[in-house]
């Protein structure tokens, strides 16, 4: 048979070295399951021994889930992830999952269907516009094809693209075109001969502009450094230049796993979700060392001035976006803080050194108390965590949902050092945790994969998802794979936001979810289920699951009456939640004594929640 426009996409994709792609099939993209099947064949064929070398299919069961795993896939591994849906309906789940990608600056690559090319344009079934459609998420690079002598560049351009700007970009293919033979461009007029390969460059700035950055962070007296995405391959380099400095470092959310919890001067993470002794940081210091982040908050980066600011970022267009900074590097956080260090002087005066580790001592023990409170006839989230840091295996990969939980894996995870993490993080879309846990653990298998999620979330898709866990669990190298729900029957997060930030009441209608089964779900479809209702329960649960012999739900009933509070409660939150009790809330009863302590407690002076 001759090779079909879809046979020569494929073969082009496994030359980029595309050895997953994650999907949901449909007639708009059949042509391209047909090749891929012919591919894995001819792969099993011409094998020499090492199963790696041909395409894996991974079927999911929602198109968005097929792209938040790309996401998480380039997350994980620095590689494109790639997804593939049909026409229509397939084409537009893949959206949100995209976005993520975009949001948290990742290289994705969707290949969507489309109606033949002969209907295109007669409000022809599921046909949409789909250029238009991707076109902002994938604005970097998106095309449809309509001749077989077109798609060698359009892959080309796509992948190398998606890699070289870390963006989102979409490749549309009419069914009709993708069973036509081949072609490829001939030597006339109007043709393109593109070539497979890139290779990143080394992106260091010019020794003058390092000087600019040396002096000032020379100069300073009690400097901080914010940490992100962009820093989580520069561990050494970070911690060599936080010693030099006397510095603490603060983690932003998509940075947490570039330096381990145990360094008693990393004050974690910072923000909304963030931890006291990352704010102190941020508002006491005189310099600010931003690396690799685009940490969104600016209120709690020190305000305009107080501070002087260099920044170092992959990307210009990142750079003096939420803090004006002194001195702007674009470079590779490796290869810059390498040409930074030995220009920087050793600090003698570790006084402010000293300082951040007394407050993050201090915010750990508070967290521990926290951590040990009793639930109100349920087990307190923040124990779940607590109990995990405990036992994590230093090679787990761990994901968490949008949601309460993403303040218990924010604050409560200590990260240990060889450790993965990630979320969806600028996009935040709730949804992503197990998807994310599942591209974790196709791409390192036998790593643990550890999954925090909140019962909307289960609910939303994830719940789902877990059916894909027990389609290929037993593919995998080491069957630890651990999925934790909380099920505390509530939209917890938002609930606390319209009381904190609204200063409304819980509004029973949006916030309140049934309760479902979930480890019992987890039981009838082949995985192993555990349900927790103790709090003293939590460790032994973990234990159980991490030495499991196959993938785990565990179902905790969680208390939704524990605040997820913002770590430094304004005055105007403060009168929010005053509000609150004033117009009554359903929860009243429950929530409000200690919280009201918390919240309070924590604006008036002498007061500080310990
Ligand atoms: C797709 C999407 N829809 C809505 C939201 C807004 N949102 C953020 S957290 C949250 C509640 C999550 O509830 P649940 O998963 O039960 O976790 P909990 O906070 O209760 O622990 C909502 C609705 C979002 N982030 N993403
Ligand atoms: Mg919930």
């Amino acid at each position: 048979m001759a090779q079909t426009v879809s046979d020569f996409i494929v073969e082009r994709l496994h030359a980029w070295g595309v050895r997953r792609i994650y999907g949901y099939p449909g007639d708009g993209i059949n042509g391209m399951f047909g090749a891929l099947n012919r591919f894995q064949s001819k792969q099993k064929h011409d094998r020499t021994g090492d199963s790696d070398q041909g395409i894996q299919f991974i079927q999911v069961r929602h198109e968005e889930m097929a792209a938040f795993m790309a996401a998480a896939h380039a997350k994980f591994t620095g590689e494109l992830g790639v997804c593939i849906a049909t026409s229509g309906p397939g084409a537009s789940h893949l959206i949100t999952g995209l976005y993520d990608a975009r949001m948290d600056h990742m290289p994705v690559l969707a290949i969507a269907g489309q109606q033949a090319r002969a209907a295109l344009g007669g409000h022809y079934q599921q046909e949409l516009d789909l250029v238009s459609m991707f076109k902002d998420v994938a604005g970097a690079f998106v095309e449809q094809a309509s001749v077989p002598a077109q798609v060698r560049h359009l892959v080309d351009r796509a992948v190398r693209t998606a890699l070289a700007e870390r963006k989102v970009t979409a490749i549309v293919l009419p069914n009709d075109l993708q069973d036509l033979p081949y072609e490829a461009p001939g030597r006339k007029h109007g043709t393109l001969h593109s070539g497979v390969g890139f290779r990143a460059p080394r992106l260091v700035p010019y020794p003058d502009d390092l000087q600019q950055a040396v002096d000032v962070l020379n100069a300073g007296k009690k400097v901080a450094i914010l940490v992100g995405a962009g820093a989580l391959h520069a561990t050494d380099e970070v911690i060599a230049v936080a010693e030099k400095l006397g510095a603490g470092v603060a983690k932003a959310l998509l940075g947490k796993a570039a330096l381990p919890d145990d360094l008693r001067w990393v004050t974690g993470a910072i923000g909304l979700l963030g931890t006291k002794p990352s704010y102190d940081l941020m508002t006491e210091c005189d310099t600010l060392l931003m690396i690799g982040s685009g940490f969104p908050y600016s209120e709690f980066l020190p305000k305009e001035g107080a501070a002087r600011g260099v920044q170092i970022d992959i990307k210009a267009d990142m750079l003096s976006l939420r803090y004006p900074m002194e001195v702007n590097l674009v470079g590779d956080s490796v290869e810059t803080l390498r040409a930074l260090l030995p220009l920087l002087e050793h600090k003698q005066d570790r006084a402010w050194r000293r300082t951040v580790e007394d407050w993050t001592e201090d915010w750990w023990r508070t967290l521990e108390r926290r951590a040990h409170e009793a639930g109100n006839n349920a087990v307190n989230p923040q124990r779940t965590v607590w109990e995990l840091s405990k036992r994590i295996p230093a090679d787990s990969i761990v994901t968490s949902d949008s949601g309460s939980c993403a303040n218990w894996y924010a604050r409560d995870l200590k990260v240990r050092r060889g450790m993965m993490c990630s979320l969806s993080g600028g996009l935040a879309s709730m949804g992503a945790a197990v998807p994310y846990a599942i591209a974790g653990k196709f791409a390192f298998p036998e790593r643990p994969v550890i999954a925090l999620v909140g019962d909307g979330a289960m609910q939303m898709n994830n719940m789902a998802e877990l059916i894909t866990v027990s389609k290929y669990w037993q593919d995998w190298a080491d069957p630890r794979w651990i999925c934790m729900v909380l099920n505390n029957e509530d939209l917890n997060q938002v609930t606390w936001e319209q009381r904190v930030m609204n200063g409304d009441p819980k509004f029973e209608a949006s916030q309140n979810i049934p309760s479902v089964p979930y480890h019992r779900f987890a039981e009838l479809i082949g995985l192993k289920g555990i349900y927790v209702d103790d709090a003293e329960q939590m460790g032994a649960a973990w234990d159980e699951a991490l030495a499991a012999d196959r993938p785990v739900v565990i179902e905790v009933k969680a208390d939704p009456n524990i605040a997820p509070l913002p770590p430094h409660v304004t005055l105007a939150q403060a009168k929010a939640f005053a509000t609150t009790l004033m117009k009554g809330d359903p929860e009243q009863g429950n929530v409000i004594v200690e919280t009201a302590r918390q919240v309070l407690g924590a604006v008036l002076p002498g007061h500080r929640d310990k």
